[in-house]
């Protein structure tokens, strides 16, 4: 059974979708088509599509899955599952006004006319918050609403906040943070779930190679036994005799997170020679 992916066109989502299926080893046909391409070694279809249609896609179960920000699925729908953040695609859902406003709290939320492509989102914070204001529902160059007169504030996508600075704004509410999630129809046939758990199987570990390193490093015996507490792995460090008398190597994985904080302890307790390797798969 063959399960159809959703998956931006064109824009800032695209390679990084497309890279995902690479490191989860699959492969397509003739390249990237217009429209559709289909897998050769993995039961999958993608279809290419504007990133706004894809909530909607899915909810209606034309695609089974779909990868978008999460800023365009609370938007458009609730009728779909969240399956699993992707880790890309990061930025957040900003409130803004002109930087010489004297914006303090959100009670003076009620004097802003909030110029935004993201009406039911901000309606709903407000909603949250006890707090009235105005909505205009403007699509594309939401920033330059202010500077001609239609809105005081804006409510935006925000990734560096270079755009905000260009066009005289500043932020002063997170609505949202947001990155790229993968999402489904609800109550997918067990066919398909069990195809979309082959794929999740994949990604996992992807993400869990990304999120650790390989160590090896050279100790005196006497210090394996310090080193070995100081670097756990997955079950536990490996340990081999080096040719020189009196001294090992160990193996192990380290968390990207203690990376540098394991690097400094172990050199303190007499590691040498330490190398750090990236892992391509990584399966627990
Ligand atoms: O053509 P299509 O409709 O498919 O694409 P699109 O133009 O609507 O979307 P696209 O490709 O711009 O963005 C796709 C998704 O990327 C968004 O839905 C977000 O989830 C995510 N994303 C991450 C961003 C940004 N970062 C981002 N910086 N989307 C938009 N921006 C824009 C923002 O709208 C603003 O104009 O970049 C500007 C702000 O950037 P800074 O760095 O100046 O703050
Ligand atoms: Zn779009």
């Amino acid at each position: 059974m063959k399960i159809k992916i959703a998956i931006q066109k064109k824009g800032r989502l695209s390679e990084k979708s497309l890279n995902l299926f690479k490191e989860c080893g699959i492969r397509f046909e003739n390249g990237i088509g217009n429209l559709k391409m289909s897998a050769t070694n993995f039961p999958l279809e993608v279809l290419l599509l504007r990133d706004d249609d894809i909530p909607q896609y899915v909810e209606a179960g034309v695609a089974d899955l779909g990868i978008v920000g999460q800023n365009v699925v609370w938007e458009k729908t609730d009728n779909v599952d969240e399956i699993r953040r992707l880790g890309y695609g990061k930025c957040r859902l900003s409130i803004a006004v002109d930087k010489n406003y004297n914006y303090k709290s959100i009670s003076y939320i009620e004097n802003l006319q909030i110029a935004t492509s993201y009406p039911n989102i901000l309606r709903k914070f407000l909603e949250k918050n006890g707090a009235k204001a105005k909505i205009h529902k403007i699509s594309g160059s939401v920033e330059i609403a202010p500077g001609i007169g239609l809105a005081n504030a804006v409510c935006d996508i925000v990734s560096t906040g270079s755009t905000l600075t260009l066009n005289g704004l500043k932020e002063v509410e997170t609505v949202l943070k947001s990155e790229a999630v993968l999402i489904a129809t609800k109550n997918l046939p067990a066919e398909k779930q069990a195809v979309l758990d082959k794929l999740l199987f994949r990604m996992n570990a992807v993400q869990k190679a990304k999120d650790n390193k390989y160590i090896l490093l050279n100790a005196p015996n006497d210090k394996v036994e310090t080193i070995s507490n100081i670097l756990p792995g997955m079950k536990s460090p490996t340990i081999v005799p080096l040719k020189e008398e009196g001294w090992s190597s160990i193996h192990s994985v380290i968390n990207e997170n203690d990376f540098w904080e394991v690097i400094e302890q172990l050199k303190k307790v007499g590691a040498q020679g330490i190398l750090v390797m990236p892992i391509e798969k990584m399966i627990i």
